[in-house]
């Protein structure tokens, strides 16, 4: 297997400077494009701004690539054929020299294999509604239950049954902190309406708790660190609720199944909330990689 990672994340992980893991599947399958480069680029922007490293993640001709220079970026965000890797299509993309965009679960073990201990992303994926029918419930689930990792999310996807997928984090040991909020957000909304056990308000507390979590030592699990997105930038509730109605009834009528779920909920949220919803997204992301770059930085401030 071909592990390249980027010279400048090399560097910053060999002197104990921050870094910060982007995934490539919201870039990739998550966003319109061509919208979703030049999201792609400010989201590494706003890591740098942080004064932290950005590595995005993604599998290019069956290579691993941690951290993507500007012309693999713009591949990952224009090549229509880029697969959709999860933790366990990882092996057969490499066997099969395949390129794909890195989910949550893809893009967390990878980084956690080289050492990157902050991951920023949008929406964690979780337990979808008509669960214990389709059995639908994200791989993302499973590696933050076996990753010692931390994840700056707006919550889960609200397309997500969410109370299910707090639920199940809570069974897989995954410690979840809300920063500066005590309800779970609700990726596009600010709030989901449930609660969460703990409240972060700085940097600084969450980085505790991750020192805390390396010294108690057992299993590894990651550490879901729960941003909202600002209630000035949220998506209107009432028309999130309606649109999201519509979406699911036409995921069914579509038969869409599998990794394709996800994507076509998000798509037709941005299609029929005149993009709405897309900048409710974005602003959730970006809040989210700039939160992770502040975290990254205290990580590496107050190691020793
Ligand atoms: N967050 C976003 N947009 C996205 C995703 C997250 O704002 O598109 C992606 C992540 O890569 C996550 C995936 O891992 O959606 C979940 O897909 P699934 O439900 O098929 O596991
Ligand atoms: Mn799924």
């Amino acid at each position: 297997m071909t592990l390249l990672l980027a010279d400048e994340v090399r560097d910053a992980m060999a002197h104990g400077r921050p870094v910060v893991a982007l995934e490539s599947t919201i870039i990739a399958h998550g966003l319109p494009r061509p919208r979703n480069l030049e999201v792609a680029r400010e989201l590494e922007q706003l890591v740098r701004d942080g004064g932290a490293v950005p590595a995005t993640v993604a599998v290019l001709d069956g290579r691993v690539h941690v951290g993507l220079d500007e012309a693999e970026l713009e591949r990952v965000a224009g090549d229509e054929k880029m697969r959709k890797l999860g933790h366990r299509d990882l092996a057969p993309a490499i066997a099969e020299g395949a390129s794909g965009a890195t989910t949550v679960s893809g893009t967390g073990f990878l980084a956690s294999k080289v050492g990157i201990r902050v991951f920023a992303t949008g929406g964690l994926g979780g337990v979808h509604r008509g669960w214990t029918q389709t059995q639908d419930e994200s791989a993302d689930l499973r590696m933050l239950a076996s990753t010692r990792i931390t994840v700056v999310c707006a919550g889960a996807k609200s397309v997500l049954d969410v109370p299910a997928t707090l639920q199940r984090l809570e069974t897989l040991g995954v410690t979840v902190i809300g920063y500066g909020t005590d309800a779970f957000p609700g990726f596009y909304l600010t709030s989901s309406g449930e609660p969460v056990d703990w409240t972060a308000h700085d940097a600084r507390t969450v980085v505790g708790a991750m020192r805390a979590q390396e010294s108690l030592g057992g299993p590894c699990t990651a550490l879901v660190v729960a941003n909202p997105v600002p209630q000035e930038q949220q998506l209107d509730p009432e028309l999130h609720d309606r649109v999201l109605a519509e979406a699911l009834a036409a995921c069914e009528r579509d038969r869409v199944t599998g990794q394709d779920v996800t994507p076509y909920l998000l798509d037709h949220l941005v299609r029929h909330t005149d993009g709405a919803a897309l900048e409710a997204n974005v602003a959730a992301v970006r809040g989210n990689a700039r939160l992770a770059a502040r975290i990254a930085a205290v990580w590496t401030a107050t190691a020793h």
